[in-house]
């Protein structure tokens, strides 16, 4: 049996999960998010997304920025402000350490101080998997189980470095670039492409010394011909500044995720995967390959496409 192909079984064990997380089984939530990482259940929950309707489309927004910015303590500041409003949300704060270490999961944990018993904030951490798309791989999935569950407002927690986390904004309505103090300069923010990326751009830790200047430099680059014009926002959550700014700012930005451009990019995205996973199954065909690239001379250039063209054409 091929990785794509699903058994009856697995098929109804998922819908009993799906049917249970839509009622608000927070147990059988966390379940199907663990299996919607893996790539066997994933034709089944693709099925079931497409098939039912969501009780109201949520707002997803991507906090990102390099570790220890500040993300999961401005998340905590969020949380009781969006609940005082009135709305569900639920965080999915993608880990890309190993999870095995526990420090992190337990820091995110600490840091987003939240009742328990508070039906209305579910808290997620999850394992990045490391190479190629990164978390953006599940991503996209575990959004719409969540959205299909009923929250309101899905937060996602992103280390914002790698391809992954550029894929990341065709997945959310809004990405906020979280930036310390003095964290480099703003040719470093330029390169990495993070500042154009970003719908917000917010100088965290506006408490500490450098966050004037910080702003100022990166007012400084956005007004560089060629950025669109953005905000910068402040927020300390030492201080409790800036952050009710920022929930009302995000909760005002268009809902971009279910643009047809956006969609288009997911399939791409999910194609990838796809292609990826089809090459991890048939590693035999490299092997091919590099025999016949030995034998006709074929450069890699010209090997690798013979590659695509032999998984096309083998299955
Ligand atoms: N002074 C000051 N420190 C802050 C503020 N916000 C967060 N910190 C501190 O910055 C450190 C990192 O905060 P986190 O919220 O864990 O940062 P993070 O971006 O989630 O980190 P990772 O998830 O590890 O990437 C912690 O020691 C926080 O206490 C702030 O507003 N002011
Ligand atoms: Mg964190």
């Amino acid at each position: 049996m091929s990785a794509r192909d699903v058994t009856p079984d697995e098929s109804s064990e998922l819908q009993g999960l799906w049917q249970a997380a839509k009622q608000g089984d927070r147990r059988a939530l966390a379940r199907l998010l663990t299996l919607a990482g893996q790539s066997e259940h994933k034709p089944t929950l693709y099925r079931l997304l497409a098939h039912s309707s969501p009780p109201r489309s949520s707002l997803v927004s991507a906090i990102t920025g390099s570790p220890g910015a500040g993300k999961s303590s401005l998340i905590g500041k969020m949380l009781p402000l969006i609940r005082q409003q009135g709305h569900t949300v639920a965080v999915l704060a993608c880990d890309p350490r190993s999870p095995l270490t526990g420090g992190a999961l337990l820091g995110d944990r600490i840091r987003m101080p939240v009742t328990v018993e508070d039906q209305g904030i579910y808290i997620r951490s999850l394992a990045t998997p490391p190479g190629r798309q990164g978390i953006a791989e599940s991503l996209d999935i575990r959004v719409g189980i969540l959205e299909h569950s009923g929250f309101d407002w899905i937060l996602v927690e992103t280390v914002g470095v790698g391809q992954g986390d550029v894929a990341v904004r065709d997945l959310v309505d809004c990405v906020v670039l979280l930036i310390p103090p003095e964290s480099g300069d703003e040719i470093q923010w330029e390169k990495a492409g993070l500042l154009e990326l970003a719908d917000l751009v917010v100088v965290s830790k506006g408490d500490m010394p450098g966050a004037t200047r910080t702003a100022a430099q990166l007012q400084q680059t956005l007004n560089l011909p060629g950025f669109p014009p953005k905000q910068i926002l402040v927020v300390s959550v030492a201080r409790n500044l800036g952050i009710a700014e920022l929930v009302k700012q995000l909760h005002e930005q268009p809902r971009r995720r279910h643009a047809p451009e956006r969609r288009g990019q997911r399939l791409l995205l999910l194609a990838q995967e796809i292609l990826a996973e089809r090459f991890a199954e048939r590693k035999d065909l490299v092997q091919g390959v590099l025999a016949e690239a030995r034998r006709q001379g074929w450069d890699d250039w010209q090997a690798a496409n013979e590659l695509v063209h032999w998984l096309m054409t083998h299955e």
